[in-house]
């Protein structure tokens, strides 16, 4: 394997699955390599995940419990007091977070109150002297530019899955549109966040053709979230076999390498993989993870923060500062 560690957006489909195909092993190695020399390979970002609107979605995201056309145990909660979020964003920086990311069940972002509001939580976030991060569905470029003109650091979208396999999952958009949104995301200046999920019943070939849709854009996403499908009862994808942590660990692996300056994100999955397991995705190159203070990640659970601290300490690893990362990485 041929591994050379600039950035580039240049990959090919062969490349990345010559790859994404090698021995484990090595796989592992190459990629804890290259995340060395652009990282900080004891430090991880900690990045606190608050859901701020919750269910009632319009959209048909066949792994998700928030659509509310499923029939799934998730009560819909209302956009929250900005007061609230302000200061689960306090007791977020005191855990340790450098980040704190506001995601709310939303096909898109429309121009109204609860817009204005998510502004002002933003700005308030912002204050804080943490990165801002939200989630809140399809943007058009000038409500990008107002999140970012009132502080908004980061956007998650995800690609969620290949674009071959991408209509078998979702039905009420399409990968266009989530492709369009990125581009209004960096055209307003702010920093994409943009992965996807394993575990939806794709083949080998749609993660590698999601992993070359990032690695070939024009800049790489700098946060790249990993998620394993958190199986949720109701959804239409609620018997799919639980995702196997060595696929976790091949894909975070494979991201590493061919996005090597971006920060790679063990997301959803967490609370079903041991220590070990985890660990491991940590070698692989992951260094991000989603905390959640109430014990979830957004509406599934995920493990505690203490036990997260906990976790970071027996492997020798520190939370991530805004000023470490930007002493360290290029982004
Ligand atoms: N509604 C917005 C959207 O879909 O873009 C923002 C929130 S949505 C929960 C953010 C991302 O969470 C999705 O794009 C998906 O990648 C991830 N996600 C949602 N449900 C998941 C699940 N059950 N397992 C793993 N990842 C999931
Ligand atoms: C991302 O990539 N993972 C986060 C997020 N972006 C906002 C969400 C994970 C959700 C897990 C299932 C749930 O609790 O809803
Ligand atoms: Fe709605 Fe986002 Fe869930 Fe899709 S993933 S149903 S858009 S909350």
């Amino acid at each position: 394997m041929n591994i050379s560690a600039e950035i580039r957006n240049t990959w090919t489909k062969e490349e990345i699955e010559e790859i994404y195909h090698s021995p484990l092993l090595d796989l592992i190695y190459k990629a804890a390599t290259v995340h060395r020399e652009y990282h900080n390979p004891s430090e991880v970002q900690i990045s606190t995940l608050l859901s701020i609107k919750t269910g009632g979605c319009p959209e048909d995201c066949s792994y998700c419990g928030q659509a509310a056309r499923y029939h799934t145990d998730i009560k819909v909660q209302a956009l929250l007091p900005t007061e609230t979020v302000i200061s689960h964003a306090k007791k977020a920086k005191e855990n340790g977070s450098s980040r704190f990311c506001m995601a709310a069940a939303w096909r898109e972002v429309r121009n109204n109150r609860d817009f204005d509001r998510v502004i002002d939580m933003v700005k308030g976030v912002n204050e804080l002297g943490l990165e801002v991060c939200c989630t809140l569905g399809m943007l058009t470029e000038e409500q990008a530019v107002r999140l970012q003109e009132a502080g908004l650091y980061a956007y998650n979208h995800n690609l969620d899955t290949s674009e071959q396999y991408y209509e078998e999952i979702i039905s009420t958009r399409n990968f266009d549109n989530r492709i369009n949104t990125i581009n209004n995301v960096r055209k307003a200046g702010i920093t994409v966040c943009s992965g996807g999920i394993i575990g939806l019943g794709e083949t080998h070939q749609d993660r590698i053709s999601m992993l070359l849709t990032l690695a070939t854009m024009p800049k790489h996403p700098e946060s790249v979230p990993i998620n394993a499908l958190a199986r949720v009862k109701g959804t239409p994808l609620e018997n799919n076999p639980k995702v196997d942590a060595w696929e976790m660990v091949r894909m975070i692996a494979t991201a590493r390498i061919i996005m090597p300056a971006s920060v790679v994100r063990l997301s959803a999955g967490r609370i079903e993989m041991t220590e070990t397991e985890q660990a491991w995705c940590f070698m692989a190159g992951a260094n991000s993870i989603f905390a959640g203070e109430r014990e979830t990640l957004l509406v599934t659970p995920n493990p505690g923060i203490s036990e997260d601290m906990q976790m970071l300490n027996t492997l020798g690893l520190q939370p991530m500062t805004k000023e470490s990362k930007t002493s360290c990485a290029t982004n």
